[in-house]
């Protein structure tokens, strides 16, 4: 088959929905891959991934209201004065962990538009060994608003659940066995969680100012990402193969779903990480909720063989170690 290693399958210009209830029904079935509607979600998927990277997800049972309870948390925090939100503030020795303020994160060397709140999935101190070093410690939870911790560990709870189901579905869409990401690439999944709050650019002569970009056009490191994002204001972008910046606006009900870097080597390819970018030049103050799935810490990444026949026969990436590729990227979205 031939396949294309460093741009999208096809010249897409609308972003697939896909409604995966079917996949989050039966996601445990021992039969599974014999359920019509699974195999239809499954069959979308596929198209989805290699077409787009990027695709909406109606279906997926996270229930709204926790949808918007976490962006209403997110609002409030971001509004506090800056004295309050600098209380969780993110440095070198907090495991890269806590608040940033605008401009303080770099994409590509350029600082983005935007405030933002990292957290990591927590664990033990010498773990990883100098592969985990950069992000050791506790995450910081603000205390204020009250809720904020509760409401966004519920979230992330909700998000991991979601996310290995649909794991589920890529594995059957790769043509592996509905297990094929457990074991040493996601038995224990690395998760990261970032909060981002993009403020209202501003006017000049009556126009906003296009250069202000929230986020730089980057791919998501790890296996995928879950979007929650304000349901009011279309800022999202993704690349098409033509290299047209394509609108994602928000779609009640729904979340997004991007494919990230790991999942492009482990498919050899097949799957493309979606070329992404925010830049927010409504009026109005924006948040997104952006959860990212990712493998093992210290999983080694190589395609599966699956794919590699698929492919011609020739492992065309890899192998990367899932847990140095994303210490690289911290390292260079901060200046300490
Ligand atoms: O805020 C968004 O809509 C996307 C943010 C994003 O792409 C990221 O943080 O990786």
């Amino acid at each position: 088959m031939n396949i294309q290693i460093n741009s999208l399958a096809t010249d897409f210009n609308s972003i697939p929905i896909i409604d995966i209830s079917p996949l989050v029904e039966k996601f445990d079935d021992a039969n599974i891959h014999r359920d019509a509607g699974v195999c239809e979600v499954v069959t979308q998927l596929d198209k989805a991934c290699r077409e787009a990277g990027l695709f909406y997800l109606k279906g997926h049972g996270i229930p709204d209201s926790v949808l918007k309870e976490a962006r209403d948390v997110i609002h409030e925090f971001f509004h506090m004065p800056l004295e309050e939100k600098i209380k969780i503030k993110l440095s070198m020795t907090t495991g890269c962990r806590g608040y940033q303020e605008v401009e303080e994160n770099f994409t590509k060397g350029l600082p983005d538009v935007q405030e933002a709140i990292d957290f990591y999935k927590e664990f033990a101190y010498g773990m990883y060994g100098d592969m985990g070093k950069l992000l050791e410690g506790p995450n910081l939870w603000p205390s204020n608003p009250q809720n904020f911790e509760e409401v966004l560990k519920q979230y992330i709870d909700h998000c991991t659940v979601l996310s290995r189901k649909i794991m589920r579905g890529i594995a059957l869409a790769l043509g592996g066995s509905v297990d094929e990401f457990e074991g040493h690439i996601a038995s224990n999944p690395f998760w990261v969680m970032r909060l981002i709050g993009y403020p209202m650019v501003s006017k000049q002569n009556g126009h906003a100012h296009t250069q202000s970009i929230g986020c730089g056009a980057h791919t998501d490191y790890g296996l995928l990402t879950l979007l929650n994002q304000d349901e009011s204001i279309s800022a999202l972008e993704v690349m098409n193969k033509s290299g047209e910046w394509i609108s994602v606006p928000p779609i009640h009900g729904t979340s997004i779903c991007i494919i990230g870097d790991m999942l492009k080597i482990l498919s050899n390819g097949l799957y493309e990480a979606a070329l992404h970018r925010v830049i927010n030049v409504s009026q109005q103050y924006r948040v997104s909720a952006v959860y990212f799935y990712e493998p093992n810490y210290d999983a080694t990444i190589e395609p599966l063989d699956i794919c590699v026949q698929k492919t011609g026969g020739i492992k065309k990436l890899g192998p990367a170690i899932y847990g140095e590729h994303l210490v690289s990227k911290v390292r260079n979205t901060f200046r300490f």
